[in-house]
């Protein structure tokens, strides 16, 4: 490969960053068809969006280790030990034990696990897959992440609104804490809105970067977001802060919210969250002054209270006059222009039969086929297509009864298990259970770049492209009416084949492929772009971004998306399912005082994104281990020091982490990483790369205590725990 020559010899191309979720418009330099670095855009608008893992992504896609041809297991499930095959031998074989687990159990025995970048390349095909075949049974990372906030948003005002950071008056962080690293777009909104004089609101337990930067910090207790919101409500509504004649003419429920309301007096909501009761009146007067926004938090989408959380995210803001106006939180809908990809999902060609089958739906039903049916003529009505799916966050299955199914059959039997860039085993709570989900499958197919933890439980790992080997048009999530073309600019190292394909074969392979009409990725993104571009390869050389004039109020003339064609303060369809109709308060379970101290999983590592990104030197030198945040003074009653190996345990398991110092941390408190397993070590076995040592999912609980009512995702933000010093862990090398 050739030296890359700044001052000519190489190409540029514009691609979109899929190495974490955020989708920033970046630069590649080609150097004789090689990428050889990655920088900036030079569009004014997404200059400053970049961060350490955009840049170093080419070292981690030539990485020696990234699977490159397709491989199948040789050994005992778990062993850790594969063997190369070619793409005909894996799809032929894949595709016999697929139908035969579908003649033995029926098609809702086969499940898929996703994730978060897999939304902005395969074209809806996953869904499309499974639909056709007939499973409802589709998880992924989004159940603990913006798909779940996106489901509870649609219940109360039918879409998931867009933060408009460039007019708005004043910004709250229910926790979200971008940085320089992380979420680098969000970050600089933010920054540059502070500049414009808009007004900060941050609540978290610890004094973060965001906290620093605030007017008001409210340092509230882990997991009590909830309950503080009842808080703010209490003083707007008392004060007649809301707006009153939106509330008048567009909400259902005001009289039945003001009562409920009434049940949390400042002393108690002060007494819940801690936070004194005149930073409560002082903070809900900024947020109702003028316009606000609470832009999307994954804080209280992971939290036992999450769904009456977000329905009070959504009720601020609705009462408040925040929706569909400048400076507010738009509800952009569908692009008039550009088909996204939920129109490729085929959900009409689910039964309903075989909706009703959707695990989990029956006692946690928000985001299942149950609840979302239910506003398919509303969506409809109002966004003119029925099976929106807003960060792939609707119409999931609720993992843990996913995971309750494959490992013991109850309520019916999951044998086949497809992952598409996902580490399952780790992504999820209760790490025991999905072990024990995944070592009783006939059959495990892992589409990935790497040998994971997850991966080598797998029958077979296919090769995954990179973001810079593909072309892709990104819709936003389907939450956001932009679309951003991404242009590949490089050939895939080995066999590695693009989402599209692996979904495309798979449904060859079984004989379905007539409903996959496609050749190639690019005959499908030239088909959705044709109303704006000759081609793909047009749209994408015209358009940094394709975005269509915002409009307001929308819901004058439609309404609202939801089955009153209001906004729902009070849930009739909740009610109807069996849960309070009204945003509600959940104690904690009782103090076991073996636990004392108290946990929460987060605070995300500026060099990695999620379980990924440990095998890069460069990002890896700079964070080597997996680290507990504590309290100088809490550290010293527990007896340790800086640096010292603990191992902190719930009641769900244990996991090992090194100590380290941090006096914004509130004291009794402690934070567990998210996500860590070590690729240097040995694979299989009873060591899965470090998985069994380091991995959060393992003391993640899952139980109806830990699991949110509506939805049945768990709860990381207030674990109780305990901690204990470690000799050091040895490293099991791999060979
Ligand atoms: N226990 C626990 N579980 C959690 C969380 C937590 O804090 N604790 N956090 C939750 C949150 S917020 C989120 S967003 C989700 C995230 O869940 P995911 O989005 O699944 O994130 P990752 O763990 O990074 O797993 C992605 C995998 O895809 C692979 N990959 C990356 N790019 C590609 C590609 O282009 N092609 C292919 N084929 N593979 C690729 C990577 O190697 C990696 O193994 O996890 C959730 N789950
Ligand atoms: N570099 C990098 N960037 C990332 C990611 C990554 O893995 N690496 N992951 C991306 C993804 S998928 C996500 S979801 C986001 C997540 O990123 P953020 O939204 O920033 O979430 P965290 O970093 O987990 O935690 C943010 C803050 O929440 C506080 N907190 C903890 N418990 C509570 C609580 O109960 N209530 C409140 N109000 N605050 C609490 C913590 O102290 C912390 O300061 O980051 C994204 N950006
Ligand atoms: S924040 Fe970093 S990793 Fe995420 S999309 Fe932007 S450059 Fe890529
Ligand atoms: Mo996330």
């Amino acid at each position: 490969m050739n030296a890359y020559d700044p001052k000519g010899g190489a190409e540029t191309k514009n691609l979109i960053c899929s190495s974490c979720d955020i989708q920033c418009t970046l630069h590649a330099k080609v150097v004789d068809g090689q990428v050889v670095k990655i920088h900036s855009s030079d569009n004014p608008i997404f200059r400053d969006n970049i961060c350490m893992k955009g840049i170093y992504a080419p070292k981690g896609f030539a990485h020696p280790d990234r699977v490159i041809y397709p491989l199948k297991r040789v050994g005992e499930r778990g062993s850790g030990e594969f063997e190369r095959v070619t793409w005909d031998e894996a799809l032929t074989d894949i595709a016999a034990r697929l139908r035969k687990v579908i003649d033995q159990y029926g098609p809702e025995a086969v499940a898929v696990s996703t994730s978060d970048w897999n939304t902005s390349t395969e074209n809806g095909m996953t869904r499309r897959f499974m639909n056709l075949i007939g499973s409802p049974n589709y998880i992924s990372g989004v159940a603990l992440c913006a798909g779940n906030t996106a489901a509870v948003n649609r219940l109360v005002y039918g879409w998931f609104p867009q933060p408009d950071f460039s007019n708005t008056d004043c910004i709250v962080l229910f926790g979200h804490n971008p940085k320089r690293h992380s979420w680098v777009p969000v970050f600089n909104a933010i920054v540059g809105a502070q500049k414009r004089g808009a007004k900060l609101i941050v609540l978290d337990p610890r004094k973060s970067e965001m906290a620093e930067r605030a007017d008001i910090w409210l340092p509230l207790k882990p997991g009590t977001d909830a309950a503080l919101c009842f808080g703010w409500l209490n003083v707007i509504i008392n004060e007649k802060l809301y707006d009153e004649d939106f509330v008048a003419k567009w909400c259902v429920g005001f009289e039945e919210l003001k009562a409920r309301v009434a049940e949390f007096p400042l002393d108690r909501v002060e007494a819940i969250t801690g936070v004194p009761a005149d930073m409560i009146i002082k903070s809900a007067r900024l947020y109702a002054e003028g316009l606000s926004v609470i832009p999307w938090t994954p804080i209280t989408d992971q939290q036992r209270n999450s769904t009456s959380a977000i329905r009070l995210h959504c009720i601020l803001r609705a009462i408040c006059g925040n929706l569909d106006v400048p400076g507010g939180e738009t509800l952009q809908g569908l692009n008039p222009d550009i088909p996204q990809k939920s129109v490729y999902e085929m959900h009409e060609a689910l039964s309903q039969a075989q909706r009703d089958k959707q695990l989990g739906a029956d006692k946690h039903p928000v985001f299942t086929y149950r609840a979302m049916g239910q506003l398919e003529d509303a969506t409809e009505r109002v966004w003119g297509f029925r099976h929106i799916n807003i960060v792939n966050g609707s119409y999931m299955a609720v993992p843990s009864a996913v995971f309750r199914a494959m490992a013991d059959g109850n309520p019916y039997p999951v044998k086949a298990f497809l992952i598409q860039g996902n580490n399952p085993l780790m992504s999820y709570a209760n790490m025991k259970l999905i072990h024990r989900a995944m070592m009783n499958q006939d059959l495990i197919v892992a589409n990935e770049h790497f040998i994971t933890p997850s991966a080598q439980l797998a029958d077979y790992i296919l090769p995954g492209d990179a973001w810079t080997e593909r072309n892709s048009l990104l819709d936003g999530y389907g939450w956001s009416a932009g679309n951003k073309p991404s242009q590949k600019a490089m050939e895939p190292p080995g066999k590695c084949r693009g989402a599209f394909e692996f979904w495309r074969d798979i449904a060859h392979a079984m004989g379905l492929g007539n409903h996959f009409p496609w050749e190639r990725n690019e005959d499908i993104l030239d088909e959705r772009v044709a109303g704006v571009a000759s081609s793909f390869e047009e749209f994408a050389a015209t358009y940094d971004a394709y975005l269509t004039p915002l409009q307001y109020k929308k819901y004058e003339k439609v309404g609202f998306a939801t089955r009153s064609g209001k906004v729902e303060l009070y849930s009739e369809m909740l009610k109807e399912f069996g849960f309070d109709p009204l945003p509600y308060w959940r104690e904690e379970p009782e103090a076991d005082p073996a636990f004392p101290l108290s946990l929460f999983m987060g605070v995300r590592e500026d060099e990695y994104f999620q379980t990924g990104h440990r095998h890069i030197p460069e990002l890896r030198e700079r964070r080597p281990e997996p680290e507990m945040y504590i309290h100088p003074k809490t550290a010293a009653e527990q007896g340790l020091s800086e640096g010292d190996w603990v191992l902190v345990e719930t009641k769900e398991g244990g996991v090992k982490l090194r100590t380290s110092f941090k006096g914004n941390m509130p004291e009794g408190l402690l934070r567990v990483p998210h996500g860590w397993w070590k690729p240097e070590m040995a694979r299989g076995g009873t060591c899965l790369s470090g998985a069994w040592d380091y991995a959060d999912a393992q003391i993640c609980p899952d139980d109806d205590d830990y699991l949110d009512r509506e939805q049945g995702i768990p709860h990381f933000k207030g674990v109780p725990c305990r901690v204990t010093r470690i000799a050091n862990p040895v490293q099991v090398a791999a060979e």
